[in-house]
C-alpha cells in the first residue's frame, strides 16, 4: 500500500475560499481541490497560490475545478458555497437561493466524496449545516459547522486586548446558534486557570465597572461579524473564518482531540433533541467524538434555549420553503 496525502475539497472559491486553500497549503494539511462554478476563477486562485510553493516551502497539490468531478476521493471539504444577500433579496429569498445551493453541493458531495467529512461555513450558518446532514444522508458525526471557533476567537481577542495578556493564555468559549443570539460564556471565561471577572474587578477595584465592561465585550462579540461588514463595505469577514475552519480540519486529519466549539447535531444533550447548535465537542479521526457538555447556571440555560430557539424556528423556515 502506497501512502496518500490527505485530499482537501473547498467548495466555494471566494473569499473564504481562497485563505482556506492557502492555509491548508502553508500547514501542508493535504492536497487542494477548491471548486467554484465561476470558470476559471478556482484555477487561477490554486495555480497563483501553487506558484508561491517554493518561497513559502509547500509540498502539496493544488487544483481548481468547476465540476465535482474535481473533488472526487476528498477526505474532508469545507463548505462556503453560498450568495450574499443583495437589495431587495428579503431574508426568505437569501434562505431559498443558498437552500438550493447547499442541496446542489450536498448531492456533489454525496456522489464524489461519500466518505468525506464536511464542515460548512455557509449562512445561515445553523440551518446550512441541518440541510447539509439532510442531503448527504451522511452521520452527524461527519457534518458540522464552523461558527463557534471564530465567535470564541474574538470573545478570547477582546479579553486578551482589554486584561493586556497574551490571547494565547485565554480560553473563552461561546456556545449557541451563529446570530446574535450566541451565548458567550463569561463565567468560565479565565486566563491560564485565573477567572476573567476576576481579573476585571481587581483591574477597576468596582465589580459594577467590571461587569459593565464585560458585558461590552460580550456585545462587541456578538455582533463582531457586523463590525467587520461595516469597516469592509463590500463582504464579510473571511480572515478569521477561514483560520478558524482550518483549525477544525486540521484537529480531524491529525486526530488531535481538541475541544473546540462546533455547530454540531445535539441528541438530548443541552436539553436540545434533534439540532444543530454550537456546542464544544471532541474533534477526531472521526469528526465529533463526543459531545462536551458543561453546567450551565439558570441564566446561561436562559439564554442558550433563547438561541436555540432561534435555530428552531430557522430549521421550520426552511421546512416552510419545502426544504
Ligand atoms: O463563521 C462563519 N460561519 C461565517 C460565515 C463568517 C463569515 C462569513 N460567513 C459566510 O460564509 C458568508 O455569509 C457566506 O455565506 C459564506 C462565504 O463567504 P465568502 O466571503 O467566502 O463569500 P464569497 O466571496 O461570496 O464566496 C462565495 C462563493 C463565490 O465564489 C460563489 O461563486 C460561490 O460561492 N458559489 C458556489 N460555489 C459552488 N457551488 C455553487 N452552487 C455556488 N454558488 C455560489
Amino acid at each position: 500500500m502506497a501512502f496518500k496525502r490527505p485530499k482537501i475539497a473547498l467548495i466555494g472559491g471566494g473569499q473564504i475560499g481562497g485563505v482556506l486553500a492557502q492555509l491548508s497549503a502553508l500547514r501542508e494539511l493535504g492536497d487542494v481541490a477548491l471548486f467554484d462554478i465561476v470558470e476559471d476563477m478556482p484555477q487561477g486562485k490554486t495555480l497563483d497560490i501553487a506558484e508561491a510553493s517554493r518561497v513559502d516551502g509547500f509540498d502539496v497539490e493544488l487544483k481548481g475545478t468547476n465540476t465535482y468531478e474535481g473533488i472526487k476521493g476528498a477526505d474532508i471539504i469545507i463548505v462556503t458555497a453560498g450568495l450574499p444577500r443583495k437589495p431587495g433579496m428579503s431574508r426568505d429569498d437569501l434562505l431559498t437561493t443558498n437552500a438550493n445551493i447547499i442541496k446542489s453541493v450536498a448531492e456533489g458531495i454525496k456522489e464524489y466524496a461519500p466518505d468525506s467529512y464536511v464542515i460548512v461555513i455557509s449562512n445561515p450558518l445553523d440551518a446550512m449545516v441541518t440541510l447539509m446532514q439532510k442531503y448527504t444522508g451522511f452521520p452527524a458525526n461527519r457534518v458540522m459547522g464552523q461558527a463557534g471557533v471564530l465567535d470564541s476567537s474574538r470573545f478570547s481577542s477582546f479579553i486578551a486586548w482589554e486584561l493586556g495578556v497574551s490571547v494565547k493564555d485565554v480560553n473563552a468559549m461561546v456556545l449557541g446558534g451563529h446570530g446574535d443570539t450566541m451565548v458567550p460564556l463569561v463565567r468560565y471565561a479565565n486566563v491560564n486557570g485565573c477567572p476573567v471577572m476576576e481579573q476585571l474587578v481587581k483591574k477597576y477595584g468596582d465589580e459594577a465597572k467590571a461587569k459593565e465592561v464585560m458585558d461590552a465585550m460580550v456585545e462587541r462579540t456578538k455582533k463582531a461579524g457586523g463590525e467587520v461588514v461595516g469597516l469592509l463595505k463590500t463582504g464579510s469577514a473571511f480572515y478569521s473564518p477561514a483560520s478558524s475552519a482550518i483549525a477544525m480540519a486540521e484537529s480531524i486529519i491529525k486526530d488531535q482531540k481538541r475541544v473546540l466549539p462546533t455547530c454540531a447535531y445535539l441528541e438530548g444533550q443541552y436539553g436540545v433533541d434533534g439540532y444543530y447548535v454550537g456546542v464544544p465537542v471532541v474533534l477526531g479521526a472521526n469528526g465529533v467524538e463526543r459531545i462536551i457538555e458543561v453546567d450551565l447556571d439558570e441564566e446561561e440555560q436562559k439564554a442558550m434555549d433563547v438561541s436555540v430557539n432561534a435555530v428552531k424556528n430557522l430549521v421550520a423556515d426552511m421546512g416552510k420553503l419545502g426544504f
